[in-house]
């Protein structure tokens, strides 16, 4: 049976590829100079199917695909119980934080009124600040959600944070980190079981190229 991997391009796919290398997994073609969506993996019975980041676990919860590797970020804004996490892999580490504009006064307290956030991670956000009790008006954004605040469509944004150069160019400064973020390895729950053996050497040689 042909196993299928689920990946995004971008960051994840950026440093799966060399670990892939390292596990002995050369993909047939580079997915940044391929129109293909579905690559096999050379002289082997995996193939990796390429997606959208926050697409991912749809295929692997669906079966579409019997493994993936997922930022927790989309794991957890997308609900992750009826997948497997299997491992931390410990690559594309980043951090879900809170940040606002540098001359407001900070959220410990409720400030006057609702506060207005801009994010994509809607339903993190709502969970956050239910979880504090804080009255927050959420704004879903699909992407640039530092240019936010400057248009004056919210007063903070939740988003993720790397060096924190991005917030810095736009005078935003980080309040609170709300996550630890990286990309985890996950398993479709069928496939766990009855692609079992064939998973767990795979599973095994993906860890030691990551160590
Ligand atoms: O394609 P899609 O729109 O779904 O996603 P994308 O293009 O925004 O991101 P992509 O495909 O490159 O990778 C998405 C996954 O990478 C996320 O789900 C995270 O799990 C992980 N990741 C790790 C990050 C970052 N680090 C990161 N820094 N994803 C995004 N960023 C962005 C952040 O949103 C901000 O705009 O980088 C900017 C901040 O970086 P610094 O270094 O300036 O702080
Ligand atoms: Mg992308």
């Amino acid at each position: 049976m042909r196993l299928k991997i689920a990946l995004s391009k971008g960051r994840i796919l950026d440093q799966v590829l060399p670990v892939f290398e390292r596990a002995g997994l050369e993909l047939a073609e580079h997915p940044d100079d391929s129109r293909k969506l579905v690559i096999p993996v050379k002289s082997s019975p995996i193939s990796v199917v390429i997606v959208r980041a926050t697409d991912a676990p749809t295929y692997v919860r669906l079966g579409a695909a019997d493994l993936g590797i997922v930022g927790k970020d989309v794991l957890m804004e997308t609900g992750g119980s009826d997948l497997y996490e299997l491992y931390d892999t410990g690559l594309a580490r980043c951090r879900l934080s809170l940040a606002q504009l540098s001359n407001l006064p900070a959220t410990g307290k409720p400030v006057l009124g609702k506060i207005k956030v801009a994010t994509k991670y809607e339903k993190i956000s709502r969970e956050y600040f239910a979880s504090k009790g804080i009255q927050c008006e959420i704004i879903k954004l699909y992407g640039s959600m530092e240019l936010a605040p400057h248009a004056g469509l919210c007063d903070r944004i939740i988003d993720l944070v790397d060096s924190g150069s991005t917030l810095k160019a736009n005078n935003l400064i980080e309040t609170e980190t709300i996550a630890h973020i990286s990309a985890r390895l996950v398993a479709n729950k069928v496939s766990y079981k009855l692609k079992r053996e064939q998973l767990m050497p795979l599973i095994d040689r993906l860890k030691r190229a990551i160590v």
